[in-house]
């Protein structure tokens, strides 16, 4: 099947997901939010992961198509719940590189007004490789949405050659250890000192520690007592609808 004109209908033809991943609070043990992560229901080949094509959007302008789908998504079902009378914590939606520039404040606010979310409700996820791309154009972009309320958080972190210079001047409010250090914790020395150097380094600029890809029991131990703040992986729960995660919300009071 050819990805690249499905994928332009996929919007049209409604076949796109949000599922939400919970994020845990070590402190107080509850959901403390929920990453949105993109499925495409395709009509023969089921559900797909965003890994198998993502990057052919991202090789055309289809990617801001989807990235507006995604944002209006999230925002959309945020009202959702809040109509339904449910309090969910803040959700954090994926941004390709390509999405971020000068137009994205007023994206976000529109999005955001549209659907009457407040800022604090929504999350954005960004990873080291974007920053570091052009970090003169996107520094202004981040501070902007942040003066508006929102929270960045930096995907990946720790896989890409981002200088740590830059993470003292963007507005970075929370680091995501990657999974390929969590992989390895608690029996890998090299892993361990590399996340417990994140959550030293981060900790002393004052962010909030997400691990990701968290799977065992052992892991978990680890990662608390370096003081990560909130763990996301299978251990808790996969990324689940949105039927399904409000239920999880709804039993975690
Ligand atoms: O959920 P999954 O493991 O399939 O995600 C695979 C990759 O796709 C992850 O790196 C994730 O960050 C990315 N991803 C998930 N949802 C989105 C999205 O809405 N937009 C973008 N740009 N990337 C996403
Ligand atoms: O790059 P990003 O962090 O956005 O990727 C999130 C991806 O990781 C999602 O596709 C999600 O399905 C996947 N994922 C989430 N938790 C786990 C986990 O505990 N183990 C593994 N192997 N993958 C996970
Ligand atoms: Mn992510
Ligand atoms: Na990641």
């Amino acid at each position: 099947f050819r990805i690249e004109s499905e994928l332009r209908q996929a919007v049209s033809r409604n076949e796109l997901r949000l599922f939400y991943q919970p994020k845990v609070s070590l402190r107080t043990g509850r959901i403390a939010g929920a990453e949105a992560l993109l499925r495409w229901h395709h009509p023969e080949q089921g559900l797909l992961s965003p890994a198998q094509f993502v990057a052919v959007a991202e090789e055309t302008r289809l990617i801001l198509e989807l990235g507006d789908w995604v944002l209006n998504e999230a925002c959309r079902q945020l009202r959702a719940w809040a109509d339904a009378g449910m309090v969910v914590p803040p959700v954090a939606v994926n941004l390709s590189a390509r999405q971020v520039d000068e137009r994205l404040p007023e994206l976000v606010e529109k999005t955001l007004n549209r659907h009457r979310v407040p800022p604090s409700q929504l999350k954005l996820e960004i990873t080291e490789s974007l920053v570091m791309r052009n970090p003169e154009m996107v520094l202004p972009v981040l501070n902007q949405l942040v003066a508006m309320g929102l929270s960045i958080a930096l995907d990946d972190f720790g896989t890409g050659y981002s200088s740590l210079a830059y993470l003292k001047r963007f507005p970075i409010t929370t680091l995501k250890i990657d999974r390929a250090f969590v992989i390895g914790v608690p029996h890998e020395a090299n892993d361990c000192a590399i996340a417990q150097a994140i959550v030293t380094m981060g900790k002393q600029l004052r962010q909030e520690i997400v691990a990701e890809g968290v799977e065992s029991r052992e892991q978990m131990a680890f990662l608390r007592e370096l003081g990560c703040d909130q763990l996301q992986g299978y251990l808790f729960s996969k990324p689940l609808d949105a039927d399904e995660y409000a239920r999880w919300v709804a039993e975690d009071r």
